[in-house]
């Protein structure tokens, strides 16, 4: 009775709710998700030059375990091995960033032919095991050389500098990759780089510069974003021009989209969210789809949000093919005027999001202290996307979940990964119906991640892999459970 009870408990966790390749449309992408310094190591090998998050993370007090990526998860040399694992699991897709400071040592200048020579080797790998590069240009890996000259995304230049390098990339592996992501989640590292310095290159303004010696987080946020705005929109239209008339490819960018369900529906909390979302998505979609940013935005940040210049509005409206979505999770939105006390960018909103209301959670937790699983929020995701924006390609390029990295518990133990199996069915289900009965135009899906990896800040103390890493045991990758229930979902029917 006990073998029967546990045969159909596996059963019901592996085919609960019907859903797998077959339910979604034909061609539908499914992959899975990486970038560059959280996964490679290497960092000193071939030539590679240093980047901003290689002196963030060797700073003293920035990384929670005091870890840092000098070694990661070592794709460098193992990309192989990971390819197979991925060809294993019937994965179509893999979404990896390029290190710009491997092909520019110094950000510009020279090209280093051995970082050229690893990523047509990795392209190539995953070509002849028919999988599909999706390639990010930028995952947040500044060349501290350009941090050293001109303050990065701080200064303009970057925009020049950044054409050069993603240039060189379409000349180099543009015969191959048909998938770009100019930048990943330009909110994340505008806020987090620029207004709380949680990550790099660790500016910030608030609580009298405690926590960062520099910085001006009132202002240089939208200063950040506005040169990676102009940065993409020059690249797309280039790449468009120049590129895509023989190699075909398509080009968009990764932003992170937390959904924002109203605290109660007072006007102040429903006005409130509908800024948050303005102030989140908005800030980035907005000019990419029409042209300019939020009329909430242009209001409250008044003459501190840069401006398009006629010419700049038209470069870059419309200068997506698609619209690269990372989601995981789901916040409640309210009305609140007591987080001006900051005087950053996050007070401007007016608006309070958190996971919380009347002290209880809005789902269940996930390792990460942002991280609350609400898989309707993925579904109402979907939706405003279509119904504000007109309904452009969307690809889901990050969704998954984390856990402790608890060296309490045995590695058998922690291949048990039950609560992730549900994560992906229940935030799949939603998608999917999305599609099917909303009819929102959704292309693709990516897992957030292949392996556990280098979680930025985090360290080492979170894992988001399908795969477990064994730091203590020369990094050996074990699948967890999960990844049996993405072979069947990949395999069946
Ligand atoms: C994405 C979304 C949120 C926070 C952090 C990220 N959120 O909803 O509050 S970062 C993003 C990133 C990748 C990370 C991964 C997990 O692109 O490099 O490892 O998600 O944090």
């Amino acid at each position: 009775l006990v073998t029967l009870m546990v045969v159909f408990g596996l059963f019901k966790t592996c085919f609960s709710s019907g859903i797998n390749r077959a339910s979604f449309p034909k061609g539908f992408v499914f992959g899975t998700a990486s970038s560059a310094f959280q996964y490679e190591g290497a960092v000193k090998e071939d030539g590679r030059g240093p980047s901003v998050w290689d002196t963030f993370s060797h700073t003293f007090g920035k990384i929670i375990d005091g870890s840092n990526a000098d070694v990661a998860v070592d794709q460098y040399h193992r990309y192989d091995e990971d390819v197979q694992l991925m060809k294993n699991m019937g994965m179509d897709a893999y979404r990896f960033s390029i290190s710009w400071s491997r092909i520019f040592p110094n950000g510009t200048g020279q090209i280093n032919q051995a970082g050229v020579d690893h990523y047509n080797k990795l392209i190539d790998a995953l070509l002849a095991k028919g999988i599909e590069p999706y390639v990010t240009l930028y995952h947040w890996d500044l060349p501290q050389a350009l941090e050293d000259k001109y303050k990065g995304w701080l200064d303009r230049q970057i925009i020049k500098d950044f054409v050069v390098f993603a240039e060189t990339c379409f000349q180099k592996f543009g015969d191959r990759v048909k998938h770009w992501i100019t930048f990943n989640e330009p909110h994340t590292f505008s806020i987090q780089g620029y207004d709380v310095g949680l990550q790099a290159p660790g500016r910030c303004s608030i609580l009298l510069h405690l926590f960062c010696r520099a910085g001006n987080s009132a202002t240089e946020p939208y200063i950040v974003a506005h040169n990676v705005l102009l940065s993409h929109a020059t690249v797309a239209d280039i790449y468009r021009k120049k590129y895509k008339p023989q190699q075909k490819g398509s080009i968009g960018l990764s932003l992170d989209v937390i959904w924002f369900e109203p605290a109660s529906n007072s006007t102040g909390d429903v006005e409130a969210t509908k800024r948050a979302q303005d102030f989140q998505l908005g800030w980035f979609l907005d000019p990419l789809i029409f042209g300019d940013y939020p009329r909430s935005m242009r209001d409250r940040v008044g003459n501190r949000l840069p401006t398009f210049s006629k010419f700049e509005a038209s470069l870059v409206k419309g200068s997506l093919d698609f619209v690269g979505i990372n989601h995981y999770t789901t916040f409640y939105g309210s009305n609140s005027s007591l987080v001006t006390l900051l005087n950053d960018s996050l007070a401007d909103s007016g608006a309070l999001t958190i996971p919380f209301r009347n002290g209880k959670p809005i789902g269940d937790r996930a390792n990460s202290i942002w991280l609350y699983i609400v898989p309707e929020g993925m579904r109402k995701l979907m939706n405003y996307i279509s119904q504000k924006y007109g309904n452009p390609p969307v690809i889901i390029t990050e969704n998954g979940m984390d856990d402790p990295n608890n060296s309490l518990i045995s590695i058998k133990q922690a291949l048990q990964d039950d609560k992730r199996i549900k994560y992906h069915n229940d935030y799949l289900t939603n998608l999917l119906a999305s599609i099917k009965e909303d009819g929102c135009n959704v292309k693709g899906y990516f897992v957030w991640s292949l392996l556990d990896n280098w979680e930025w800040a985090a360290g080492y103390t979170s894992r988001f892999g399908l795969f477990f890493v064994d730091y203590k045991d020369k990094l050996k990758r074990y699948p967890k459970k999960s990844v049996e229930w993405f072979t069947n979902f990949l395999n069946s029917a």
